[in-house]
C-alpha cells in the first residue's frame, strides 16, 4: 500500500483523540483494503523496484495489520469491573527503566526501539532459538483476553491484552525433563533508558516462574493492548502478562529467557527479599510489610474494591499451590 502512510500506531497523535471503536474500525478497513490490494486489485503493489526505504515502515504496518486486533478469545472475560480507558492505563505505568514516576513514562519510553527486536530462548530446552520478534507474531496465533491486573501497589485495571499462551512457546522450545523454572530478562540499554545509567538497580530486570505456572493456561505472552501492537510504556515489543501475580512479575520488554532447573532469583526480591517474593500471588490476607492489600484502587476511578485471593483467578491457578 505505498500510497497510505500508516506510520507505528504510537505515533498517531490521532490515536489518542478518535474514540477506540472508529479508530479499531479504520484498522480493520486498512486490514481488509491491503488484504485484497497485495492480491488482485492494486498492480503497483507488485512493482518490487518502487519498494524503498520510505516504504519499509508500511510494509511492517501491513504485516501488524494481519495480527491486530486479535480475534477476542471470550473464555477470558471480566464480569464485574469495567475495563480501564486506554488513555488512563498508557499514562500510569511502572517501567522503571525509564523513570519512576509514573506518568512520565509514556514520553520517555519512546526512545525504546523495538525494531529490530530478537528473543533468545535457550537453557535446558531441546530446541533453543532466537525469535525475531516480526517471526515471533506471525508463528503464534494471537489472541485477545480481556484481564485484571493488580500491582503490589494496591492499584489495579482491567485491560485487553492481545498475545498468546506461554505454554505455546513452551511447546516450540521443548524443554528437558530437569527443567524446573523459566528465567526472564529485560533489554540493557541506558541509551535508551535513562534510570539504567542514573540509579543503582541491578539491571537488566529480571524476573522468574515455574515451568508449571508458565505452562497454566492463563499465563500470556502479550505484543498487543486495546486492539493494537503494546505502546513502548506498556512493555513493547513483548512482555509477561500473569494475572493472578503482583505486576511486577509481568516483566516487559524481554530479550531473553532461560530454562533452568533451579529457581531464579528476581529483581525485587533481590532488592527487598522480605517485601517481594518469587510467588508474587494476589493475596488480600498478606500485607505488604508497608501496607494493607485487603483492597485496591481502581485505576481511572473513584472506586476502591476489595482484593480477591488470586487477583480472581483462583479456580485456575489455585492448583499449582496445592501440597502434595
Ligand atoms: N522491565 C520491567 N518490567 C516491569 C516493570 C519494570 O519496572 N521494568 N514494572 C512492573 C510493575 S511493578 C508493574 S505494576 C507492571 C506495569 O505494567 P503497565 O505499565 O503495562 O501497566 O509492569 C511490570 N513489569
Ligand atoms: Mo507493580
Amino acid at each position: 500500500m505505498p500510497s497510505i502512510h500508516l506510520p507505528r500506531n504510537w505515533r498517531i497523535p490521532e490515536k489518542d483523540v478518535t474514540p477506540e471503536q472508529v479508530y479499531l474500525d479504520r484498522r480493520r478497513f486498512l486490514r481488509a483494503v491491503g488484504a485484497a490490494g497485495m492480491g488482485l486489485l492494486a498492480p503497483w503493489s507488485l512493482d518490487k523496484t518502487s519498494i524503498g526505504v520510505a516504504d519499509a515502515a508500511d510494509a511492517a504496518s501491513t504485516e501488524l495489520a494481519k495480527v491486530f486486533p486479535a480475534k477476542r478469545n471470550t473464555k477470558f472475560a471480566v464480569q464485574d469491573r469495567e475495563m480501564t480507558r486506554e488513555d488512563i492505563a498508557a499514562r500510569y505505568n511502572n517501567f522503571y527503566e525509564f523513570t519512576e514516576e509514573k506518568t512520565l513514562v509514556a514520553t520517555l519510553a519512546r526512545n525504546l526501539k523495538t525494531r529490530p527486536w530478537k528473543v533468545e530462548v535457550t537453557g535446558l530446552v531441546r530446541n533453543p532459538r532466537t525469535f525475531d520478534i516480526d517471526d515471533l507474531l506471525h508463528e503464534f496465533a494471537h489472541e485477545e483476553r480481556i484481564y485484571r491486573f493488580r500491582c503490589v501497589e494496591a492499584w489495579a485495571m482491567v485491560v485487553p491484552w492481545a498475545g498468546f499462551p506461554f505454554s505455546e512457546l513452551v511447546r516450540k522450545v521443548e524443554p528437558r525433563a530437569e527443567a524446573r523454572y523459566v528465567r526472564m530478562w529485560t533489554f540493557l540499554n541506558p541509551e535508551w533508558a535513562p534510570n539504567q545509567k542514573n540509579s543503582d538497580y541491578p539491571w537488566p530486570y529480571f524476573e522468574g516462574l515455574t515451568l508449571a505456572e508458565a505452562m497454566n493456561e492463563l499465563t500470556l505472552l502479550a505484543t498487543g493492548i486495546y486492539g493494537h501492537e503494546l505502546p513502548p510504556q506498556h512493555g513493547a515489543p513483548l512482555r509477561l502478562v500473569v494475572p493472578w501475580k503482583y505486576g511486577f512479575k509481568s516483566i516487559k520488554s524481554i530479550v531473553k529467557m532461560e530454562f533452568t532447573d533451579r529457581q531464579p532469583s528476581t529483581f525485587w526480591n533481590q532488592l527487598a527479599p522480605t517485601e517481594y517474593d518469587f510467588y508474587a500471588n494476589v493475596n488480600p490476607k498478606v500485607p505488604h510489610p508497608r501496607w494493607s492489600q485487603a483492597s485496591e484502587r481502581l485505576i481511572g476511578t473513584r472506586e476502591r474494591a476489595p482484593t480477591t485471593l488470586f487477583n480472581g483467578y483462583e479456580a485456575s491457578v489455585a492448583g499449582l499451590y496445592k501440597k502434595p
